[in-house]
């Protein structure tokens, strides 16, 4: 699949997605479920609508660059990275497995990757870095970066804002995926962290809130966000950890653990009936 204009095969898009997060996840027999099914629609959004990325561009250095500063949710950029044929889809089966490509975080050495993460705090130091290198050489690129919410009570988050906002580093977006859970509880008990959008405005950066599981709010606030100038932008993404399936969706104890046999049928299941649903609506237009 190139690059659509039609919403509801991304949907699709997502849902099978989700199906070979699920399977991996089950396979490896660990792993971080909820963080990696709250993020498929903004991966999908960015690698099959917005960002100028591919196989056969990511040597060169005019190719838009993604950051997973949330490592753990990896999972989910290997659905992508393998269906955009990066590498070959049986590889996903190989997740956390010694030796192989996929590591339970991203390990420099695989087809796609920009850099390798997991220790939070520290993707969006790097995504600057390489807005600042591209505006330097003169490429005209974007650089992306995806953080969780929890991660950004590191400090070094802040110290990446403050640098990116003092060279006006517009061709940097931050995403959150704001699910308001993290490893071990809800973020507002963990560590609150305020008003939130006005956090990352007081920063120097263009800060918008958005349903990050509506592709076409997600597609128009990126869009939106691409004309501003002077200012790294920061899309601040509602979303629902564990998003899909209804035995995982917000449950704190799904954050580090994989689906079982059992309960990898139960959400397959429930993705074929989303599937269905969406079927059934395109025949009833
Ligand atoms: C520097 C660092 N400290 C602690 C951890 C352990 N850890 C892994 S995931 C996680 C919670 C992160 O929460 P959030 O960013 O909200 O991720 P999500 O809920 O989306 O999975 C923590 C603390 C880590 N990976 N890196």
């Amino acid at each position: 699949m190139g690059k659509t204009d039609d919403f509801r095969e991304l949907k699709i898009k997502a849902i099978s997605l989700r199906r070979n997060i699920l399977k991996m996840l089950q396979k490896a027999g660990s792993g971080h479920t909820g963080g990696s099914l709250s993020i498929v629609e903004i991966l999908v959004d960015l690698y099959y609508r917005k960002m100028n990325i591919g196989p056969e561009i990511f040597e060169s250095k005019k190719r838009d660059k993604f950051v997973l500063s949330k490592g753990h949710g990896c999972p989910a950029l290997y659905a992508v990275l393998a269906d955009l044929g990066f590498f070959p889809e049986e590889d996903l089966w190989e997740l956390r497995q010694l030796g192989s490509k996929l590591q339970g975080h991203p390990q420099l050495g695989l087809p796609g990757l920009e850099i390798s993460s997991g220790s939070l705090g520290q993707g969006l130091s790097v995504a600057m870095g390489m807005a600042l290198a591209d505006r330097m050489d003169g490429v005209d690129a974007r650089v992306y970066c995806l953080m969780g919410d929890g991660e950004t009570n590191e400090g070094q988050v802040w110290e990446a804002a403050m640098t990116a906002a003092h060279y006006n580093l517009d061709n940097l977006c931050g995403i959150i995926d704001f699910n308001k859970l993290q490893i071990d509880g809800m973020c507002c008990e963990v560590k609150d962290m305020g008003a939130y959008k006005h956090k990352w405005e007081s920063f120097g950066w263009h800060a918008v809130e958005v349903d990050g599981h509506d592709l076409e709010a997600l597609d128009k606030a990126f869009e939106d966000v691409e004309k501003v100038k002077g200012r790294p932008q920061v899309v601040i993404a509602h979303t629902v950890k564990g998003k899909g399936i209804s035995f995982i969706e917000n449950k704190v104890e799904w954050h580090g653990i994989a689906p079982k046999e059992d309960e990898l049928e139960k959400a397959l299941a429930e993705l074929d009936e989303q599937e269905k649903a969406l079927d059934a609506e395109r025949k009833g237009e």
